[in-house]
C-alpha cells in the first residue's frame, strides 16, 4: 500500500490531488495535512473527508516538530507540498511569514524526509511568479529567476533548496514551475474567482432588476497563462512517478489578459459588455447601455507587477504524455456556471 502525505489539503490543489488519487481506486492511503485554525474551512474536502482511505492530520509548515512527527509516524512514499501562503498580493505585507511558510517550510519538510524517510518522493509547488519580469516568451524551465514579489522570491529560494537536497542527499525531490491554475475550488481573493463570483452576484441583481456595486479590479492589462487545477494535479502525479526526478513546466501554452477574462466571464453569463475609457477611468459597461459592470480601483494594484506570463509545457507533453483537457474558454465557463449555481442555492 502506498502512502501519500499532502500539505495544503484544504486549499485548491491539495483537495484536487486527494480527490484525483482517491478516484484512481488504487490501494493508496491519503494523509491530508491541515493547520490548526479556530474556524477551518473544510468546504473543499467535504465530498471525500469521510472516505475510508482518507485521513485528516494536523501539522504546520512553520513547525518542524509536527512535520518530523508526521513523516516518522506515517512513513509516506510520496510527500506532496501544496501548503503555502499562496497569495502574491499580500506577500509585500508579510514577507517574513511568506518566507517562513513557503521557503523554510520546504526545508523543514525536506529535513523531516532526510531524517525519517529519505526514499520518499517529494514534490513542492513552484511558481511562474519566480520568473517575474520575463526575458522571453513562452517561458520554459530554463528561464532565469527574476522574481518581482516576496512570494516569487520565496518560491525561487525553495526551488534552489530542493535542488540542493536532491543533489546532496540523492533524494527524489522536485519543484516544478506551475503557471496559474484555477477552478471550482479556487480561493476568492484570486482574480479569476473574484471575477466569476462578481459575475454571479451582478447577474442575480440584474435578473431581479436590483441595484448592485460594480466589480473593482486593479491592473487589468497583465496577462496570465491560466489552466484548470484538475489537469495540473495529474501532471504533478506524473512527475512524481517518472523514473528520474526531472522538473517540468505545467501551463496551458496560451496567455490572456485580465480584461479578456472579465469580458468572457460576463459573456458566459449572458451579459455582453465593452471596455471603454483609459487608465484609472476605464470601465466595463453593458453593451450599448450605461450600466457599469466593472471598474478600476487603485487599491488592487501591486507595488510591482508581473506583466506577462506565458508558459511552454511542451517537454512534459512530449516526454510524459501529459495533456490538459480543459481549455481557457471551458475554464471560464465552468467557473461562471458554478458561481451562478452557488449564488442561487
Ligand atoms: P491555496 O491557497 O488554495 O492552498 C494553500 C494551502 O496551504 C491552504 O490550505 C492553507 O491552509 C495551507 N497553508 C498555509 N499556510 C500553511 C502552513 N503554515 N502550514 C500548513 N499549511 C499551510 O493554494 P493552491 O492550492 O492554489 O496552490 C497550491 C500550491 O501551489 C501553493 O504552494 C501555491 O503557492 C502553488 N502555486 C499555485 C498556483 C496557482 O495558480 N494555484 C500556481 C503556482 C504555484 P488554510 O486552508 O488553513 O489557509
Ligand atoms: P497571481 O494571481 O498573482 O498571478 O498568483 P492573482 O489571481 O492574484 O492575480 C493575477 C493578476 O491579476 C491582477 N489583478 C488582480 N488580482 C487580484 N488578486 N485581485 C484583483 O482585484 C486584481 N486586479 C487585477 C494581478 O495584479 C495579477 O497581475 C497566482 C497564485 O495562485 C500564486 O500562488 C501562483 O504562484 C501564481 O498564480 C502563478
Amino acid at each position: 500500500m502506498k502512502k501519500v502525505l499532502i500539505t495544503g489539503i484544504l486549499g485548491q490543489d491539495g483537495a484536487n490531488m486527494a480527490e484525483y488519487l482517491l478516484s484512481l481506486n488504487s490501494d493508496a492511503e491519503i494523509y491530508g495535512m491541515m493547520r490548526r485554525s479556530s474556524n477551518a474551512n473544510k468546504g473543499n474536502i467535504k465530498i471525500f473527508e469521510n472516505h475510508p482511505s482518507f485521513n485528516l492530520v494536523y501539522g504546520d509548515l512553520t513547525d518542524e516538530v509536527s512535520l518530523d512527527k508526521l513523516v516518522k509516524e506515517i512513513q509516506p512514499d510520496y510527500f506532496i507540498n501544496f501548503g503555502a501562503n499562496s497569495f502574491v498580493g499580500c506577500s509585500w505585507d508579510m514577507p517574513l511569514q511568506v518566507f517562513d511558510v513557503n521557503t523554510l517550510g520546504v526545508i523543514r519538510s525536506l529535513e523531516a524526509l532526510r531524517k525519517f524517510k529519505p526514499d520518499c518522493r517529494f514534490y513542492s509547488a513552484g511558481s511562474s511568479e519566480e520568473l517575474g519580469d520575463v526575458d522571453y516568451s513562452p517561458q520554459d524551465i530554463k528561464h532565469p529567476i527574476k522574481a518581482r514579489s516576496p512570494y516569487g522570491a520565496a518560491k525561487a529560494a525553495a526551488r534552489h533548496i530542493v535542488k540542493v537536497y536532491r543533489e546532496s542527499y540523492d533524494m527524489f525531490a522536485i519543484h516544478s514551475i506551475l503557471f496559474n491554475h484555477e477552478g471550482l475550488r479556487r480561493g476568492e481573493e484570486f482574480v479569476t474567482r473574484k471575477i466569476t463570483k462578481a459575475v454571479a452576484r451582478i447577474k442575480k441583481a440584474l435578473d431581479k432588476k436590483e441595484k448592485f456595486e460594480p466589480l473593482e479590479l486593479g491592473n487589468i492589462n497583465s496577462k496570465r497563462d491560466w489552466s484548470d487545477s484538475e489537469d495540473f494535479v495529474k501532471g504533478v502525479w506524473m512527475m512524481l512517478n517518472q523514473e528520474e526526478p526531472k522538473e517540468y513546466v505545467l501551463s496551458s501554452n496560451e496567455t490572456h489578459s485580465i480584461r479578456e477574462f472579465v469580458t468572457l466571464a460576463f459573456q458566459e453569463a449572458g451579459i455582453p459588455g465593452l471596455w471603454s475609457g483609459s487608465d484609472m477611468d476605464e470601465k466595463f459597461r453593458v453593451f450599448q447601455e450605461n450600466v457599469v459592470l466593472a471598474e478600476i480601483n487603485e487599491k488592487f494594484y501591486r507595488p510591482a507587477e508581473v506583466n506577462l506570463l506565458y508558459g511552454d509545457s511542451n517537454p512534459i507533453r512530449e516526454e510524459l504524455g501529459w495533456k490538459p483537457k480543459i481549455s481557457f474558454d471551458q475554464l471560464v465557463k465552468r467557473m461562471v456556471e458554478n458561481d451562478i449555481s452557488l449564488s442561487n442555492s
